[in-house]
């Protein structure tokens, strides 16, 4: 790793070897049909990386066909043999963890240091673990089957993890994917249709189509599709489930949040700063469970308001590629936008924003950290998700008081609790509307917890046996269950 462009000469080795990149239906390059090619660039420079293909409804209709042919041959596998596909699959990634973490810095300009030490650890662990569920499944649920034909829409702050929490059940559970990655970052999934090849998936299994969002809405209209499951803006969701609704297919949406990260009086303040550092200023704040809404209470606010500024100011913006970059560029010039006229909104409704006094790189996307005060819980910043590296901050006294803040929400997905009382901890845990707490800890995933949320933060969950348990149907009798065959 470095800003040496050699360091990663096999990267770039690899992208010139593919100036133009098709979709990958029935385990083959497949080029579009119709829609032409569109250009993914560097976010932190702006060089061009490579042309991908825009899926069109030819493209999607041919990857869905491939996916239901490719359905009874694969369910027909024992648990066993599926494993051994998934274990094949996890070996190469955590074989290539280098370059698939080079590849998706360069493609959404987070640091190094995360999609090493991160994203695509835990992409190899979830192929691990899902590896484990399909030599279970039948075991573990005997009268259930598979959903059928899945369509896969990921969003790009996770290019490959999300990827890996959808594609990784799928197939133990013993269902065929046809998955639509974001159209900022669609590199690494490409490069994981090749690994597809390499362990010798059954072709049809795993169907990978480029494009925009009107790609994604042609898959999800599709009729011979079963399943849904999508995680990106609670916007798109909506429309999702319009366009679902009817037509039996079954739906997850994992969608936006807005994740209060309370700090009571009795916290241990400068573990709850490395809490903040890991939550809102992780992956530039482009995290759908961010803690991107601070609530302290009074006592002790102006001192870890004021330890957040000095932390702040040692935070490095910068290279993606650099390893010792804390903050690296914001995945396009859209979201930078989007960022910017939020935190201007704010500013006009007479909030208080400190940002990073370094300055920022002179080319590249990028947006300073940035903590706001002097906001009330109704304003635009408190409410919004802006999915920038934005911490809002508030204060409160009671307890009571703070869950009624942290609750005030639309969404529902994360929130994070600080105290070095576990009685305060769990209590508070206990009474926020949130699908995951996390106490004295922010932004910790594991394969085997199931991750989703409440309200307009979206439904179903991804990870664990409840995560498994979406991508399989009651049977409609025990005799429709398959037998164990080895
Ligand atoms: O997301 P979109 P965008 C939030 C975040 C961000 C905002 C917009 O607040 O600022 O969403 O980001 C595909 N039918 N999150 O515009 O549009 C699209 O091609 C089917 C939260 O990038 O939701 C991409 O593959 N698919 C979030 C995926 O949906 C459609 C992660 C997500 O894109 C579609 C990302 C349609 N009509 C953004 N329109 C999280 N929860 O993690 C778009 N897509």
């Amino acid at each position: 790793y470095g800003p040496a462009p050699e360091a990663n000469a096999e990267i770039l080795a690899w992208l010139a070897a593919r100036p133009r990149f098709g979709h990958f239906i029935d385990g083959e390059h497949a080029d579009p049909a119709e829609g032409g090619h569109f250009e993914v660039r560097n976010p932190a420079t702006g060089a061009l990386l490579a042309e991908v293909a825009q899926g069109s409804a030819a493209d999607i209709d041919a990857a869905v066909a491939a996916a239901k042919a490719a359905l009874a041959p694969w369910q027909a596998l024992s648990g066993h043999a599926r494993a051994r596909y998934l274990y094949a699959l996890a070996r190469l990634l955590q074989k290539r963890e280098r370059f698939f973490a080079v590849l998706e810095t360069m493609d959404n300009g987070k640091p190094i240091r995360e999609s090493r030490d991160i994203d695509i650890p835990l992409v190899v662990r979830h192929f691990y673990h899902h590896a484990g569920w399909a030599e279970l499944i039948e075991s573990e649920f005997p009268q259930h089957r598979p959903v059928g034909v899945c369509g896969q829409i990921v969003p790009w702050n996770f290019p490959l993890l999300m990827l890996a929490w959808k594609v990784a059940p799928a197939l133990a559970a013993g269902n065929t994917v046809v998955l639509k990655p974001a159209e900022f970052t669609p590199l690494s999934a490409l490069a994981f249709a090749e690994l597809c090849r390499e362990a010798g998936l059954p072709q049809g299994v795993v169907n990978i189509v480029t494009g925009d969002g009107r790609t994604g809405a042609l898959l999800v209209e599709h009729p011979d599709v079963d399943k849904i499951a999508f995680t990106g803006s609670t916007e798109v969701g909506r429309l999702i489930r319009k366009a679902t609704a009817g037509t039996g297919k079954k739906l997850g949406l994992e969608l936006g949040g807005k994740s209060p990260f309370i700090v009571f009086d009795d916290a241990d303040l400068d573990a709850a700063v490395e809490g903040v550092v890991d939550s809102i200023w992780f992956n530039q704040g482009q995290v759908c469970c961010a803690g991107s809404r601070l609530l302290v209470q009074e006592a002790v606010a102006d001192r870890l308001i004021g330890k957040l500024k000095a932390r702040m100011e040692t935070l490095r913006v910068g290279d993606p590629l650099d390893k010792s970059t804390d903050v690296g560029a914001i995945v396009d010039t859209v979201q930078l936008e989007r960022i910017r006229s939020l935190v201007e909104a704010g500013r006009a409704e007479g909030a208080v924003c400190h940002q990073l006094g370094a300055p920022l790189p002179k080319e590249g996307l990028y947006f300073p950290p940035t903590l706001v005060t002097g906001v009330g819980p109704a304003s635009t910043l408190a409410q919004e998700e802006i999915f920038g590296p934005v911490l809002v901050a508030m204060t409160f006294r009671t307890q009571a008081e703070a869950i009624e803040l942290a609750n005030n929400s639309r969404y529902g997905l994360a929130a994070s609790v600080w105290s070095e009382n576990i009685n305060v901890a769990l209590d508070a845990a206990a009474r926020l509307k949130a699908g995951v707490v996390w106490i004295n800890a922010a932004n910790l995933f594991d394969a085997a917890a199931g991750f989703g949320g409440y309200r307009e933060s979206g439904f179903g969950r991804e990870g664990g046996r409840e995560g498994l348990a979406d991508y399989l149907v009651p049977a409609a009798d025990v005799t429709e269950a398959k037998p164990v065959r080895l």
